[in-house]
């Protein structure tokens, strides 16, 4: 079977399963909430790098597929936490496509229902990296699930093309700083100033910024240092499966 068909076989089965990364306050360490990344587990084939099956779904159109799966994975993890007690936000990944029509939202809708759970638990992480195209729709999605009370985070921020048109466009409760800036930073001074200038980007529209792929205690100073709201990398937690995410969050809390 080509890779495309085992992918469709996998959609509804244990295959398909989340990590969760911990996004944490850049002042006191408190956990916001975590992201969910998607991970494929096949039989054969081993784990299938997310960089390979993500760009395929989108390509061969199954995409929404996925994000439906995706969606309710996460809606049950937020149920499941709420009932031992724990509150935490999670937020998913979205694709472009994704946010043209009335599926997504229609999706949430019936989800957040069916668990009970309050729209603002959820949060999607859209990519600056669509067509200008694809705005005009993401658009009208955005502020539907945006009324509901979903919140919308502005991922890879600064790599995209004409990052400043899209954040001035898009309805958006967050921004991310994509992780090569955050990695640059113990290169050279300027990419400092540059992580500094995003960050008062974010400010200036009156969102908190996070920045991704903190990898050093070091890095986590210099952003405090610059008023960055947020952190998240591999020196905060890696993505971990469900069981272990659970536990980080206790032992937090
Ligand atoms: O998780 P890393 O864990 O390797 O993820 C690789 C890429 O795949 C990232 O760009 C990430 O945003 C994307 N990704 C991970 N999970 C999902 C998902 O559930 N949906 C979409 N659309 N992208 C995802
Ligand atoms: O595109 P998006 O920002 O959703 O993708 C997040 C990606 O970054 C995932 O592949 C995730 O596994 C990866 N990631 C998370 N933390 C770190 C980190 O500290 N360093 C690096 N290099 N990658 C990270
Ligand atoms: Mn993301
Ligand atoms: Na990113």
């Amino acid at each position: 079977l080509s890779l495309l068909a085992e992918l469709r076989k996998a959609l509804n089965t244990d295959e398909l399963e989340l990590y969760y990364q911990p996004k944490l306050a850049t002042r006191d360490g408190s956990t916001l909430g975590v992201e969910a990344l998607l991970r494929w587990q096949h039989p054969q084939r081993g784990k299938v790098p997310p960089d390979l099956f993500i760009p395929l779904a989108e390509r061969s159109g199954i995409m929404p597929l996925l994000t439906e799966r995706v969606i309710g994975l996460a809606l049950a993890q937020m149920a499941a936490w709420r009932d031992a007690g724990m509150y935490v936000p999670i937020a998913v990944n979205v694709s472009p496509s994704d946010l043209i029509g009335d599926r997504l939202t229609d999706v949430i809708i019936a989800g957040l229902d069916s668990y009970s759970l309050p729209a603002a638990m959820l949060q999607l992480e859209i990519t600056e990296r669509m067509a200008t195209q694809q705005i005009e729709a993401a658009n009208n999605t955005l502020h539907r699930l945006r009324a509901l009370g979903v919140t919308i985070s502005l991922d890879d921020f600064g790599t995209g093309y004409s990052s400043l048109l899209r954040l001035h466009m898009l309805p958006v409760d967050e921004i991310k700083i994509d992780r090569v800036f955050v990695a640059a930073m113990s290169e050279d001074t300027e990419s400092i100033g540059i992580v500094r200038a995003l960050v008062d980007l974010a400010h200036a529209r009156g969102l908190p910024a996070i920045a991704e792929g903190v990898e050093t205690q070091d890095e986590w100073q210099v952003l405090y240092s610059l008023g960055c709201d947020g952190v998240q990398g591999w020196h905060v937690a890696m993505p971990m499966p469900h069981a272990q995410a659970t536990a980080w969050v206790k032992a937090r809390t």
